[in-house]
């Protein structure tokens, strides 16, 4: 349902609408919607969308935006191991200089968010040979993959040098990614600071309290690919610090083509009696 071409239309006997940014009287317009449907992978902010129907809401779930996630992952690590951002600089100033040259092996990397993310982009790290943790709020059990659950939070963090944050934004998790938390994170890895790396949701970060961490050595680097405020304000310090890579929420984009081919797929599924995939628990807001 594109939104703006049925702006103010009576959307009466619609049986399905995919939802993004949606106007807010989108659904007291469409009274009898069957299903709805997250235009992304995420749907904090479907769930807070006014007068969302008591309907199955399911998310996106796609190959390839999973493949692109992981591919920004796994290019967030290398630059912060390789110190890119070094390299970068004594190339402008014509300086011919080795840094150290730890290898992936050397680091483990903790990802929060054991979900269809996380657990890609743990595979495609560990092929590259990084150390890989992960954690999430169930137990688990992933061959190949160490786990931590809930209250192991900082267990794990003490063994993470970079820390990739692929969570959904719910009640329990904004505002994780803060002071306390990073405080926590391993001392050990061979760049002497953990890095922190968030494609997940800007609403689970503190960004004074990342950009105090970056200030004062707490954290070494950081790569942002979320903000508590989007676009980022063109006045915010991050966009012009050495140690962190800022990407305008484009980690992992929802191509319109598969997310309508996922549609169709789950609206045959449904129309056949068969389980929708890819539910969204709203209890648990993810
Ligand atoms: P999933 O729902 O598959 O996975 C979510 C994971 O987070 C699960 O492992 C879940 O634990 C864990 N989790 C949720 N709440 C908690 C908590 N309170 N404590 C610990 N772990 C928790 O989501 P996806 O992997 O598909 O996507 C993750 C998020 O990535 C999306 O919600 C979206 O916000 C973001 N995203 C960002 C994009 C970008 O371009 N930057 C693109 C696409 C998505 P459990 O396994 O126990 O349920
Ligand atoms: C998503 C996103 O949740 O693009 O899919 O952030």
């Amino acid at each position: 349902m594109a939104d703006p071409v049925h702006k103010g239309r009576d959307l009466s006997g619609i049986d399905y609408a995919v939802v993004w940014k949606s106007a807010a009287d989108l659904f007291t317009r469409a009274p009898d919607l069957k299903v709805v449907f997250s235009g992304g992978a995420g749907v904090d902010h479907v769930l807070t969308l006014s007068h969302l129907p008591d309907v199955p809401l399911v998310r996106f779930v796609d190959r390839s935006l999973t493949t692109r996630m992981s591919e920004w992952v796994v290019l967030q690590c290398l630059l912060h191991l390789r110190q890119h951002r070094t390299y970068e600089a004594q190339a402008r100033a014509h300086v011919w200089e080795d840094l150290s040259q730890p290898e992936a092996a050397d680091v483990t990397v903790g990802v929060m968010g054991l979900g269809v993310l996380g657990q890609d982009a743990i595979r495609k790290l560990q092929v590259i040979g990084f150390r890989t943790i992960g954690w999430s709020r169930s137990v688990k059990s992933i061959e190949g993959i160490e786990t931590f659950d809930g209250p192991q939070l900082d267990v794990f963090l003490s063994k993470t040098d970079f820390l990739v944050g692929l969570l959904p934004l719910t009640a329990d998790t904004r505002g994780i990614f803060n002071a306390s938390l990073f405080s926590k994170l391993s001392r050990r890895g061979p760049l002497g600071a953990p890095v922190f790396i968030n494609g997940g949701r800007g609403g689970s970060q503190i960004g004074a309290d990342i950009l105090t961490a970056l200030q004062d050595g707490t954290l070494g680097g950081a790569s942002l690919d979320v903000f508590e405020e989007e676009p980022l304000p063109v006045d915010s310090p991050f966009w012009n610090m050495d140690n962190v890579y800022v990407t305008p929420h484009v980690a992992a984009s929802s191509d319109v083509r598969a997310l309508f081919a996922h549609v169709e797929q789950q609206i045959e599924r449904f129309e056949s009696g068969l389980p929708l995939q890819h539910l969204v628990d709203r209890k648990a807001g993810y």
